[in-house]
């Protein structure tokens, strides 16, 4: 196979969309957001993983096609879910290549404009792979867009490339846990590591966000120690826009 050209006809033959995770309150258990996460769904070759063809997309240069439909999709989903009194935050993910397209900025806030969208309802997910190249330009763009009201979140933090220096020279809102901090609660280490994250965060004035919670003694501890939200297969994977919405007024 060819996944080059074969993800390319694939944005053709509209076999992309969205699914979508919610993002809890740890306090009221109440949904405050989703996260947007691609998913392809081929008739001939099946579900395809956007760890495999995401980064594939990133060194093509097809990211910037696909992520201007990603933006597109999400931005219209709030739109329709806000008619449906689904008020909620969105969050979408951004790669640096995306990012750092000189049109991508500029498109975005003009694109929230005229769909009249609030941009505070809007959170761009970026990892800390996006402050190791061209980081002038990374901080002018996510200025930029901070500046217009969109909330920026730092995903998978504590795993990549990180430097606590990131944390001063960027505008951010969310600090999103990785999930590997959760998986070793238990150990006398961990919790360390992730009790100290979440202090960290919020005396700089950030929420964190613990990602991939599973079990209850997971959100016990989250709760002891005051995490902002979560995400994970505890409270719900990610879900078609459709089961999304029966799952929310469920709740
Ligand atoms: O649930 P999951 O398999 O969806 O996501 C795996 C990874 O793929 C995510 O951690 C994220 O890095 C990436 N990913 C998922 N959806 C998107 C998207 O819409 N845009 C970008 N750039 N990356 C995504
Ligand atoms: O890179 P990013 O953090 O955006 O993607 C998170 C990935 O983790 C997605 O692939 C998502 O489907 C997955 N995920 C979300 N919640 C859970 C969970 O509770 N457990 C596990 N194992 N994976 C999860
Ligand atoms: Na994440
Ligand atoms: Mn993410």
């Amino acid at each position: 196979i060819n996944l080059d050209k074969d993800m390319r006809q694939a944005l053709i033959d509209n076999e992309y969309c969205l699914f979508y995770q919610p993002k809890v309150d740890l306090l009221t258990s109440k949904i405050v957001g989703v996260e947007a996460l691609i998913r392809w769904i081929s008739p001939t070759k099946g579900f395809i993983a956007p760890n495999v063809f995401i980064p594939l997309a990133e060194e093509n240069g097809f990211i910037k096609e696909l992520g201007n439909w990603i933006v597109e999709e999400a931005l219209n989903q709030h739109l329709k879910w806000k008619e449906m009194g689904i008020d909620i935050n969105i969050s979408i993910n951004i790669s640096a290549k995306q990012l750092l397209d000189k049109s991508f900025v500029p498109k975005f806030i003009n694109t929230l404009e005229n769909k009249n969208i609030n941009p505070s309802k809007i959170d761009l997910e970026i990892t800390e792979y996006m402050f190791m190249e061209e980081s002038k330009e990374t901080k002018n763009n996510l200025n930029k867009l901070h500046d217009f009201g969109v909330t920026i979140s730092l995903d998978d933090f504590g795993t990549g490339y990180s430097s606590l220096s990131y944390l001063k020279k960027f505008p951010i809102d969310y600090l999103k846990v990785d999930k590997a901090f959760l998986d070793d609660f238990n150990s006398v280490d961990g919790s360390i590591f992730l009790e100290t994250i979440v202090k960290m965060g919020q005396m700089l004035k950030m929420k964190v966000i613990a990602e991939g919670v599973e079990t209850q003694e997971q959100i016990d501890y989250l709760k002891s120690i005051s995490c902002d939200q979560y995400q994970g297969y505890y409270f719900s994977k990610p879900l078609s826009s459709k089961d999304f919405e029966k799952f929310y007024f469920k709740n």
